[in-house]
């Protein structure tokens, strides 16, 4: 009897600790494009492996990092980008530090506008997931809910990805643990 309460106790904190981990979620990650390579056609980086590693969200800000001398960067349509067309980019960024946060999901298509290089392969297709929903928690134990955390601005490392996954994981254990504990 004594234990089962303890247990229930245990397991209202760990939750909400676990809930307020999650809170990280709305947090943007930062990618660097090519991670140390950056952005460039020097050693035949495949942008297409390096997206395919990443699972990008709404808000999260991808860094372009080159020498402005021989690169830049243009936002194309789709059909722009197949073609390694640069003729009328939606957007070009010439800083040679270019952070751009992707605020719509979908299919993000970037290439360097130097002559040659798109076709050499300096192009990335950056492909925003929809926002995942929320998994509802099972009744009585739902901790209130908190209001999205926005962090504007963040050093180019894969630290907050890392919390970000970890807070997913986090609310699954969560959801398991409430789950166990209430089954009693
Ligand atoms: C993205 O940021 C905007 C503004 O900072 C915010 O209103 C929106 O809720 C955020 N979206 C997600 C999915 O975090
Ligand atoms: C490049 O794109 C522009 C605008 O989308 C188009 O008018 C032009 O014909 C394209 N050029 C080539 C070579 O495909
Ligand atoms: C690029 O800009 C970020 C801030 O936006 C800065 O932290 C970083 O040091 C810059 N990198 C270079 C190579 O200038
Ligand atoms: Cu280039």
């Amino acid at each position: 009897m004594g234990s089962i309460l303890g247990k229930r106790a245990v397991a209202v904190v760990l939750a909400c600790l676990m809930f307020a981990s999650s809170i990280q979620l709305s947090a943007g990650a930062v990618y660097k494009v090519g991670d140390s390579a950056g952005w460039t056609t020097i050693g035949n980086v495949d942008y297409n492996l390096w997206a395919a590693t990443k699972t990008f969200h709404v808000n999260d800000t991808i860094v372009f990092e080159y020498n402005p001398q021989f690169h830049n960067v243009m936002q194309v349509t789709h059909a722009e980008f197949r073609a390694c067309n640069a003729s009328s980019p939606i957007s070009t960024h010439t800083t040679g530090n270019d952070s751009i946060t992707i605020n719509t999901h979908g299919h993000h298509f970037f290439l360097c506008g130097v002559p040659g290089h798109c076709q050499a392969g300096q192009k990335v297709d950056i492909n925003v997931l929809r926002a995942p929903s929320v998994a509802p928690s099972p009744s009585g134990l739902t901790p209130s809910p908190v209001p999205p955390v926005t962090v504007p601005a963040l050093s180019p490392n894969d630290a907050p990805h890392v919390n970000l996954q970890f807070g997913w994981l986090l609310l699954v254990f969560q959801l398991l643990f409430v789950f166990y504990f209430s089954g009693n």
